[in-house]
């Protein structure tokens, strides 16, 4: 297959993973492009985005946003996978689903995650540098603490921070666990949607799935704090449904 499009990409972020997730499952080639954080936005703005990844351009398009990936999946590419459900009022449903993860549960797993990443330049460096080209790997290194100096205090990055992080993460995650609880395998109707595949990317920097599009720490080797934290969400209604998303559709 010859690859088409190409994907801007934080090697680690999770809306990225959104992205990769739904391109893969609507069998659409596409090559990856990895850049570390802040090193990002030169490729970013260059591909016709403003700050953020994931950006999707090839075919005529330029995507800035994971939501508008998937959207675009559905239109032009949705034979293999359709993310949302051809019926307007699951259609609906799967979408604002979509929305409560992008913006009450990404930004929050993020920053927990972050904040006990950043306290590990080993396991931070190898996450962000994954894939990542030659040059920017040695530039990214020579700019010593700057980049996580930059990062704590763009994302809001501190103890009090983190903990709000996990009060929030909490709460997404036992509504989805209330959701789950008539005993339904997916958030919408019968089938894997937008808003399965969109729980479980953007839960995965607090459960660490197997399967994940980047490499993430292991278990064994979390800081004490950050492992609590994991295996709690992860023993959760909503953390076994991530895993599960991730066994049986990734
Ligand atoms: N709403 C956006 C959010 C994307 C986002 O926050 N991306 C992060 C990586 S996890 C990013 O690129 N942050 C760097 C920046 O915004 O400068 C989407 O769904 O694509």
């Amino acid at each position: 297959m010859t690859a088409t499009y190409r994907l801007i990409t934080i090697p680690p972020s999770h809306y990225c993973e959104k992205a990769r997730w739904a391109l893969e499952l609507a069998g659409v080639a596409y090559a990856e492009e990895r850049h570390p954080p802040l090193l990002h936005l030169r490729a970013v703005r260059a591909a016709g985005g403003r700050h953020s990844t994931p950006v999707l351009r090839g075919h005529g398009v330029v995507l800035a946003d994971s939501t508008d990936i998937l959207e675009h999946l559905q239109r032009r590419h949705g034979e293999r996978w359709s993310p949302y459900p051809l019926d307007s009022q699951r259609r609906l449903e799967a979408a604002e689903l979509e929305e409560v993860f992008d913006t009450r549960l990404g930004p929050h797993t993020r920053r927990l995650a972050y904040f006990h990443l950043l306290q590990r330049r080993d396991l931070f460096l190898r996450s962000v540098l994954a894939g990542v080209g030659r040059g920017e790997r040695m530039l990214f290194r020579a700019l010593g603490p700057l980049p996580a100096f930059l990062m704590r205090r763009g994302m809001s990055i501190t103890a009090d921070g983190a903990a709000r992080s996990l009060a929030r993460v909490r709460e997404v995650f036992a509504e989805v666990g209330e959701r789950l609880a008539a005993g339904r395998p997916y958030l919408v109707a019968g089938a894997f949607t937008a808003a399965d595949l969109s729980f479980a990317a953007l839960a995965a920097p607090v459960i660490l799935p197997q399967g994940y599009g980047a490499p993430l720490p292991s278990l064994d080797e979390l800081p004490a704090e950050m492992l609590a934290v994991v295996e709690e969400l992860r023993a959760s209604p909503a953390g076994e449904f991530a895993l599960r998303m991730y066994r049986d559709h990734r």
